[in-house]
């Protein structure tokens, strides 16, 4: 078996992805956490975008970019979260390449300054939510994006969906409760032992500390 190192910064989504295809895949790996306002030189050398998340496998290959890890985790290590049917892996990627435009919706909330922006901000979360609500729809049962079997849709979606839960408890947002098959998704992969890296209060605790952090609108709206 390879060895396997994730290189994280502890609340970052990106990295949330990949680690959650890892323990999906119940392979072990080292999980390293290094501060995004000192990035070690030897984590430089390995990481074309200076970013996280980087998997480092048996000290020799580099990968880089949540979604090539994801594709690669899940080429190489069984279970096979892809579906085997080539129409729905397609319509799979469609919805992974989604995700930038989804996560940037979400996480914009954190990064406005005042609450005129903040409110622009809130109200743009209905056309991506009502997007996955359709696709929801057709895709037909849960829990999961594809029914009963898990895939990288969920792996990929889980970390920006328990963002959201982390700001709706911040200020409430009242928007995921008009979208119930979102709703139901979103629960079921809170719900899923894989989606955590740290145990949930700890981890609502380390993102509300780095929501305060920022100086930002919702900096001031978290309490200490
Ligand atoms: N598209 C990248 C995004 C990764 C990313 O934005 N990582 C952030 C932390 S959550 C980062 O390393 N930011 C540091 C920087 O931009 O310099 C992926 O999917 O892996």
């Amino acid at each position: 078996m390879a060895k396997y190192l994730l290189v994280s910064f502890e609340t970052c989504p990106w990295v949330q992805r990949a680690a959650i295809v890892l323990r999906e895949k119940k392979v072990a790996f080292e999980f390293r956490h290094i501060a995004r306002d000192n990035r070690p030189d030897w984590f430089l050398a390995i990481s074309p975008h200076k970013k996280v998340p980087v998997l480092r496998i048996d000290d020799r290959v580099s990968l880089f970019e949540s979604n090539a890890i994801a594709e690669y985790l899940d080429e190489t290590l069984a279970p096979r979260l892809h579906p085997e049917d080539p129409v729905l892996r397609a319509t799979n990627r469609a919805w992974t390449d989604y995700l930038p435009t989804f996560a940037e919706t979400i996480s914009a909330l954190g990064y406005v300054d005042d609450e005129e922006r903040y409110d622009k901000a809130v109200a743009k979360i209905p056309v991506p939510f009502e997007r996955l609500e359709g696709a929801l729809e057709r895709q037909g049962k849960g829990p999961y994006f594809n029914g009963a079997a898990y895939s990288l849709v969920d792996a990929a979606y889980a970390p920006f969906l328990q963002r959201y839960a982390f700001l709706d408890r911040i200020k409430p947002l009242g928007h995921l409760e008009r979208f119930p098959r979102l709703k139901a998704w979103s629960e079921a992969l809170l719900a899923r032992p894989s989606t955590h890296s740290f145990p949930a209060p700890e981890f609502e605790r380390l993102y509300r500390q780095n929501v305060r952090g920022r100086g930002k609108y919702l900096s001031g709206l978290v309490a200490a």
